[in-house]
């Protein structure tokens, strides 16, 4: 087995050297950040280590056989398809897709009044906007961990934040940041700052990474130097934004502390440039932290200010205005160069940053910027307790719950497993202090990985997902774009071993793995959810005017009235309760010509509303197999010219 990790560690740091020649020459060269061309070498050389390494691991499987449940649910962001996802693990199986920013006929997600309410309208009553870019989700705590309540994910796109309900797991709620551009890191906090007893998520931290004139209303166009960057709170419960902070640079992504006090967030622009190489002169950008109880005591005192038309405090975070520790209610504890990620350990005590530019991660005590906070500390980077090398591209990292810590190489194309302790002694100076433990080669660059649990006080050590940006060869070629690979590893020995390979339409980026126990849902809704539910009562067409509302029933296999007859320039509302009662059966609603298209599930009510402002006989189907007479489930819609 050492023979082949040899030959490995070889291949490995002669890639290295390559790509440190192609840094020194110039690291903004698009060669270097979009990912190497020798990972064809890399991966012959992974195959014959990982199975010589499989001796030695803990022995998790990927397999699940058929008829049995997979242990874990991993929530996913779908990056730009405006989407999040359910997958089973360890098989890789995808359960369900959610629709959150996007549209989708196979719900009728942006198509019923009740999404379209959701998402947003405009005067017109058309969607405000129609597409996202979802990259993390993270879920509700209580105690430290899942409590099985509600998701959030990010929409990097318009700056909106989003909520999804983990009993349907349908989105509920949606917020658009004001004054923020590039909504991308966001984080749940797990406990109040103040009021220990509310050890439970009441706020959601997001951080904004590109600055924009405040208000963006076509001011200060040709000078960027007066934009900024806010970071926003909103509320978990009413997601009504409850402040912003106004920053240095641009925040990143978010991470928050497990006792309450601390949101924090990577800035890798602390030059607040407008162009790439600007962003990339300093030596050291920041992990910023902030202090969550000062900052709503001076909402309280009424020390903010407002932008534009928004109503929402903002607090002034920048350094000038935080120069006393005592008062300050930012820190800005410098990292290595354009930083990306930060990650809290499952045992509360150390947030990691991740190098990107830097061949590092940081990590620092949480405690000692507490200490920083109370006047203690001399400088905000004496909050740096380690910072090894652990090599190229470094970008998000994960932990197992016994002291290891797995951080993606993008450049690499590895995962690395390092120990946090070793690299804290280390830094202190011992100098025999074996920090990197393992690396493994997946297949290619990766963008996050994550434990299962990992989130978590609970973390359990058992696998973790590579999340990668390139699959290349290792699936079926299907045109030009390609399927994204996620690979599973079992990180439940000393040596990482990736068990199992699994597709993903592009593109996921972060993603939670939380065991099956914590999530509870329900199979089938209440028809009294729903306040336009329609029963035998007051089933019928009813007319206003020429605003016509069709009361509908479905129950397999019929919908509840065979002729619906309206004029041509009637406004028409149809609304559908779904009165079967069997879990999985659900019906849907298509009316040809007329782009309408939904699915009601059981006893779930729904409703569309159109103008007939074409003639004719139009035949409304059930899109969704419901029964043996599923393709007889259809009445006639007529339009009179
Ligand atoms: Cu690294 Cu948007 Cu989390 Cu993608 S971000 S990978
Ligand atoms: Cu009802 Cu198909
Ligand atoms: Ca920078």
């Amino acid at each position: 087995m050492g023979s082949e990790r040899d030959v490995h560690d070889t291949e490995v740091s002669s890639r290295r050297r390559f790509l440190g020649k192609s840094a020194a020459l110039g690291l903004a060269g698009a060669g270097v950040l979009a990912g190497c061309k020798e990972n064809g070498a890399g991966a012959a050389g992974s195959s014959s280590a990982s199975a010589a390494a499989a001796k030695s691991h803990g022995g998790s499987k990927a397999h699940v056989e058929p008829g049995q449940l997979d242990d874990y649910y991993v929530f996913s962001s779908g990056g730009h398809s405006g989407e999040a996802r359910i997958i089973g693990f360890p098989s890789g199986r995808e359960l369900r897709r959610i629709p959150v920013f996007n549209m989708d006929p196979m719900v009728g997600w942006g198509i019923t009044n009740e999404s379209k309410a959701i998402l947003g309208t405009k005067a017109d009553g058309s969607l405000k906007y129609t597409t996202g870019d979802t990259h993390h989700v993270h879920g509700s705590y209580k105690d430290g961990t899942y409590d099985g309540r509600y998701l959030w994910v990010n929409d990097k796109l318009h700056s909106r934040l989003a909520r999804i309900r983990m009993d349907t797991m349908e989105c509920d709620k949606i917020t658009e940041l004001p004054n923020v551009q590039g909504f991308h890191g966001t984080f749940p906090d797990k406990c109040d700052p103040v009021d220990k007893s509310i050890n439970h998520t009441t706020r959601v931290f997001c951080g904004g990474e590109f600055a924009i004139p405040f208000p963006n209303d076509g001011r200060d166009l040709d000078d960027p130097s007066k934009w900024g960057s806010l970071f926003t709170c909103v509320d978990a419960e009413t997601m009504a934004v409850r402040w912003q902070v106004r920053v240095e640079g641009n925040m990143d992504l978010v991470a928050t502390s497990y006792d309450g006090r601390f949101a924090c967030s990577n800035q890798y622009n602390s030059e607040n440039a407008p162009d790439q190489a600007g962003m990339m002169a300093a030596e050291r950008d920041a992990c910023v932290f902030f202090d969550v109880a000062r900052i709503e005591a001076m909402v309280k005192a009424g020390k903010f200010t407002t932008i534009g038309s928004s109503k929402v405090p903002v607090v002034d975070g920048r350094k000038a205005a935080n120069a006393d520790p005592k008062t300050a209610v930012v820190c800005y504890v410098p990292v290595s160069k354009n930083p990306h990620g930060v990650n809290a350990s499952p045992d509360g005590k150390y947030m990691v940053c991740s190098g990107k530019l830097s061949p590092t991660a940081t990590v620092i005590e949480v405690a000692l910027v507490a200490k920083w906070f109370d006047g203690e500390l001399k400088t905000e980077r004496d909050a740096v307790v380690a910072e090894p090398e652990i090599g190229l591209g470094p970008l998000h990292t994960a932990f197992d719950g016994k002291g290891n810590a797995f951080t993606t190489l993008f450049l690499d194309s590895q995962i690395v497993k390092w120990n946090v302790a070793a690299a804290i002694a280390q830094f202190k100076g011992d100098k025999a202090a074996k920090v990197v433990l393992d690396r493994v080669d997946v297949h290619y660059q990766p963008g996050h990985g994550y434990t299962s649990m990992g989130e978590t006080k609970e973390a359990d050590g058992k696998f973790y997902n590579s999340g990668n940006k390139f699959s290349k060869d290792r699936f079926l070629p299907v045109g030009p774009l390609h399927s994204e690979t996620e690979q599973l590893i079992d990180i439940s020995g000393d040596k990482m071993v990736i068990i199992s390979d699994h597709t993903a339409y592009p593109e996921p980026h972060d993603a939670i793995i939380v065991r099956r126990d914590i999530v509870k849902t329900r199979q089938i809704y209440n028809l009294d959810d729903f306040p336009n539910k329609v029963t035998a009562e007051n089933a019928g067409i009813t007319r206003n005017g020429n605003k016509v509302h069709v009361r509908l029933m479905s129950q397999a296999p019929a919908f509840s009235m065979p002729v619906i007859k309206v004029k041509k320039g009637d406004e028409v509302t149809i609304t559908l309760t779904n009165h079967d009662k069997v879990e999985d059966l659900t019906h849907g609603c298509a009316i040809p010509t007329y782009n309408i298209n939904f699915i009601v599930n059981p006893q779930e009510t729904k409703s569309v509303t159109f103008k007939a402002d074409h003639a004719g006989a139009f035949w409304m189907y059930c899109t969704h197999f419901c029964h043996a007479l599923h393709l007889e489930m259809r009445s006639r819609f007529l339009v009179e010219g």
